[in-house]
């Protein structure tokens, strides 16, 4: 999923019927569902995905391509359907800046004065992708000048739609599928400036506008088990750790069949102190197995109070992306599937006003979110024995690399472990999981966390980083208590 062609949603069409239609149906619509959601009594059933939502302070949007607004039951299922939108591709960093510091606005402002008419939230996507972008930026630039064109690439767009946009995509599936966990993808922004370019895109998006919320947005990180999810997990829990921004994730929900856990995955993140969004749900099939997966993951969505909205990845199964999985709530004639009912039916069902998320007005979520990190210390008793810890470098490339730290026990248990090393050569951890790091010039001291603290004797745990720098394995000592 990760080698999108670029044209499968570009074939626009020229843009000659909609825009009347667009300004035609321009009025009134939040009224209407900000009136459905204030008047109807709490369990009343809404005949529509956006106003059964809303009951419960959530949007349901619909991903839309500026190249079908001249299909006008496209337009006027969106607009009686969904109360938010995100652009298919035309925020997308190639589309949006064909040239260097030159912005076509043009398709991706059709979608969003059409839903900033309807009185729709719209969802921002993307603005740092390895995919669909622009040919002038390539392996030719240095770090400095692709950081800067990044820079400038997040605050132009993040201006150009402040106020109307409630949350951004700031990066875009930057971890890899497979391997170890918290490995990132290859692309050129790990190339040039290392795993910490998330961090960097976060803290310039920020920079650009402090009152929208900043998501970080993946695919296949659904199954809570799963190593990708672990490693956006350890990032997300890291930025909230260090005061990185980061205010949401986006589950992108592709699916053949959610997973069994999928409601335990959006707790655990949420738990975080992030929101969750799903923002590009589509599950292949058909009847009553393709309605159920969709209940279950409305469900699991209702479940939790700060799983605030959910998007699905068009309307209708004709313009889908696979729309050969036939995927989406409509079929190619916008007749509402057996799935349509089947998430209505769970979105009426939901206890009212559980989200902490307004759903009309854009505003960030408190910023005085809950830590990360556990709060209660590792409980630790003096045991004999002792521990060792090795260094092993799992992953590198320019300019940075992953290592994973093997902590083992002696002949006896250990109940807490600390593990110090010094860089041989100006190495710089980004990013620590699954222990905590406390760094003093070159030396690093790394405790256990309260979950990973006792080792059976002979036993051993695993923390990782990744680190800026020439790959290195320092020699590490282990103490226990
Ligand atoms: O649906 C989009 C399709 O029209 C584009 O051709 C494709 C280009 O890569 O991107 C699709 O949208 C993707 C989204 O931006 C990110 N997650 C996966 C989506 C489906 O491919």
């Amino acid at each position: 999923m990760s080698d999108f062609p670029l044209s499968a949603g570009g074939a626009r069409r020229p843009l000659s019927g909609p825009r009347r239609a667009l300004t035609a149906g321009a009025l009134g619509v939040l009224g209407v569902v900000t009136a459905l959601a204030a008047t109807l009594p709490a369990n009343a059933a809404a005949s529509t995905l956006g106003a059964a939502a809303a009951q419960s302070g959530r949007y349901f949007g619909t991903a839309i391509a500026a190249g079908h607004l001249n299909d006008s039951t496209y337009v006027a299922t969106w607009d009686r359907e969904f109360n938010s939108v995100t652009a298919e591709n035309e925020m997308k960093w190639g589309p949006i800046e064909p040239s260097r510091n030159s912005f076509n606005w043009s398709q991706a402002d059709q979608i969003v004065n059409h839903a900033v008419g309807q009185g729709m939230k719209v969802r921002g996507h993307t603005l740092v992708w390895h995919a669909q972008l622009p040919s002038w930026i390539n392996s030719g630039m240095s770090a400095s000048d692709l950081r800067s064109a990044m820079t400038n690439h997040i605050t132009q767009v993040m201006n150009h739609y402040k106020g109307k946009v409630f949350a951004w995509d700031v990066v875009n599936e930057a971890f890899n599928d497979g391997g170890a966990v918290g490995t990132l993808r290859d692309s050129i922004f790990t190339q040039k400036l290392g795993n910490g370019f998330i961090e960097e895109a976060f803290r310039a998006a920020r920079a650009a506008d402090p009152n929208v919320k900043l998501c970080y947005n993946d695919y296949n990180i659904d199954d809570a088990n799963a190593n990708k999810t672990r490693g956006v997990y350890n990032m997300v829990k890291d930025f909230k750790a260090r005061g990185v921004p980061i205010d949401c994730v986006g589950l992108q929900s592709h699916f053949g069949n959610p997973p069994s856990n999928y409601q335990q995955n959006i707790a655990q993140f949420a738990a975080l102190g992030v929101d969750v969004q799903i923002t590009e749900l589509d599950v292949g099939g058909s009847g009553s197995t393709q309605a159920d997966a969709y209940r279950r993951v409305t469900q699991a969505c209702m479940a939790v109070s700060r799983c605030t909205g959910i998007t699905v990845w068009g309307i209708t199964d004709k313009y889908s992306w696979r729309s050969g999985d036939t995927p989406l709530l409509f079929d190619g004639n916008y007749n509402k599937k057996q799935a349509y009912n089947s998430v209505l039916d769970a979105l009426n069902a939901a206890t009212p006003n559980t989200s902490p998320s307004p759903s009309a007005t854009p505003t960030r979520s408190p910023s005085a979110s809950p830590s990360a990190s556990p709060s209660a210390s590792p409980t630790r008793s003096p045991l004999p024995g002792g521990c060792s810890a090795t260094i092993k470098t799992i992953n590198s490339w320019g300019g940075g690399f992953q290592s994973e730290v093997t902590v083992q026990a002696g002949s006896s248990a250990v109940n807490g472990w600390t593990v110090k090393w010094t860089w041989p050569g100006g190495q710089s951890i980004s990013s620590l999981w699954n222990g905590r790091q406390s760094v003093s010039g070159s030396s690093v001291t790394v405790t256990n966390e309260s979950y990973n603290g006792s080792i059976a004797a002979g036993g051993s745990t695993t923390f990782g980083f990744t680190a800026n720098g020439t790959a290195a394995t320092p020699t590490a000592t282990c103490t226990s208590p």
